[in-house]
């Protein structure tokens, strides 16, 4: 195995011990509101389940992730970490989870392609048994360059859409060579984190990042599924006027007989104010749509890859290119008009400057699938062929229950006769 000469976080700082307590202080904000993972750890510090693997990770490295990170540390583990985007790490935070002794973290903010896929490797050098991705970057390294270490992975787990999405494409083509978890299709991600935590945290960072109102404005979102849900309630909670493009018909109504807007996309795009891409999909916004836009528009992506809003596109018709305000390039075209792109196209809610990701609470039912997802991989990972899997019902139901009870919510459970019921056809009129 070749060793990469790429460092850990820790010495690409000028002042990593300050960062250290910055990030610390940032992760114990997020673990007083994750009961989830609070919970996990203590059984995971008691039992060690995880003991001897080795955990190879690709994720946002902010103040919750690193919280997950350190619970599977408690369990035993061993740890190396990248970032899974290149502007959504917090080097605090990073800095601080690199000070652990069994966990590594590579993850830096800002980096370029070159060092973005080198941190990638250095994780690999760990050799891991069990990999934690958020869009698959790892998975796919792995199997393009490191194929020997396949028969030693025992799984892993993947965080989001995207990554589901190319697991699935790669699993049909049958190149994916280990099982891996689809935590993102869980009730306890899914209805949760794509749709609130989306839609709060998106909204949240366009608005602190250019000081501007959602009331009375026209917000195009494109895509109507989970994310574009959230985006939408959301856009309308704030009083805005919300369209939606779509392409799937079923989804197109939904979202008319829900009462938005629904139109293409040309003609959305000579009346929106701010457009919000949550496809999953590529060049969703292009040329002919910039060409129709008015001044000012901001133009914003809550995809996992920038690849939604045309930059190059916007680029060539450009005039002028300026960054209008922190995370805000302003395109001048030659008539005049200024089209807003923020955070790079890069998915808003985690790569603005100001952005923190989704909210805690979310994040705590994520990172609970997850961490019991790797549990499980250790337990049972024999029973898992190569391939993409449906996380076990049970697991995310006591996901569910352990967050129920730290809500202090009790629910009913059924009757044996009820049960009984329900599993029986003889029961008629
Ligand atoms: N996401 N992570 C955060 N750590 O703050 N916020 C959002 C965080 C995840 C979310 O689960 C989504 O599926 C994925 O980021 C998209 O890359």
């Amino acid at each position: 195995m070749s060793q990469t000469a790429y460092p850990p976080i820790s010495e690409h700082l000028d002042d990593p011990e300050s960062a250290r307590e910055e990030g610390r202080r940032k992760m114990d904000w997020a673990f007083q509101h994750m009961p989830i993972l609070t919970e996990l750890q203590k059984g995971f510090e008691d039992e060690k389940p995880l003991s001897g693997q080795s955990i190879g990770m690709a994720m946002h490295v902010e103040a919750k992730t690193a919280n997950l990170v350190e619970t599977l540390a408690d369990g035993g583990a061993e740890i190396a970490i990248t970032g899974c985007n290149p502007l959504s790490t917090h080097d605090d935070v990073s800095a601080a989870l690199d000070s652990h002794e069994n966990i590594t973290s590579y993850a830096v903010r800002g980096v370029d392609d070159e060092e973005y896929y080198a941190a990638i490797e250095a994780v690999i050098d760990h050799e891991p048994t069990i990999t934690v991705d958020d869009g698959m970057d790892m998975v796919a390294a792995i199997h393009d360059d490191y194929p020997e270490l396949i028969d030693s992975i025992v799984g892993g787990c993947e965080e989001t859409t995207t990554g589901v999405h190319r697991l699935r494409a790669m699993d049909a083509d049958g190149a994916l060579n280990y099982p891996v978890f689809a935590v993102n299709d869980t009730p306890m991600k899914r209805l949760f984190d794509n749709v609130h935590g989306t839609g709060e945290s998106s909204l949240a960072s366009i608005a602190m990042t250019t000081n501007l109102s959602w009331a009375g404005k026209d917000v195009v979102v494109a895509g109507y599924g989970y994310c574009g849900k959230g985006v939408a309630q959301k856009a309308s909670g704030q009083n805005a006027n919300v369209i939606v493009t779509e392409v799937e018909p079923r989804r197109a109504l939904e979202a008319h007989m829900e009462g938005y807007e629904v139109m293409p996309m040309a003609e959305a795009a000579e009346v929106g104010d701010v457009f919000l891409t949550t496809t999953g999909n590529r060049d969703v916004i292009v040329k002919e749509h910039f060409e129709t836009m008015g001044d000012g528009v901001l133009l914003a992506n809550a995809g996992h890859f920038d690849i939604e809003i045309d930059l190059d596109a916007l680029d060539d018709l450009a005039v002028d290119r300026y960054e209008a305000r922190e995370g805000v390039e302003a395109y001048e075209m030659d008539d005049g008009r200024r089209l807003n792109v923020i955070a790079e196209g890069r998915l808003v809610n985690l790569a603005a400057p100001i952005a923190l990701g989704h909210p805690v609470e979310v994040m705590d039912q994520s990172f609970g699938v997850q961490a019991a997802c790797v549990r499980e991989l250790v337990e049972n990972g024999e029973s898992y062929g190569p391939g993409v899997h449906d996380v076990p019902d049970e697991l995310d139901e006591e996901i569910a229950e352990i967050k129920l009870a730290a809500e202090g919510v009790e629910f009913d459970s059924l009757t044996e006769t009820q049960r009984e019921y329900m599993g029986s056809w003889e029961h008629g009129t």
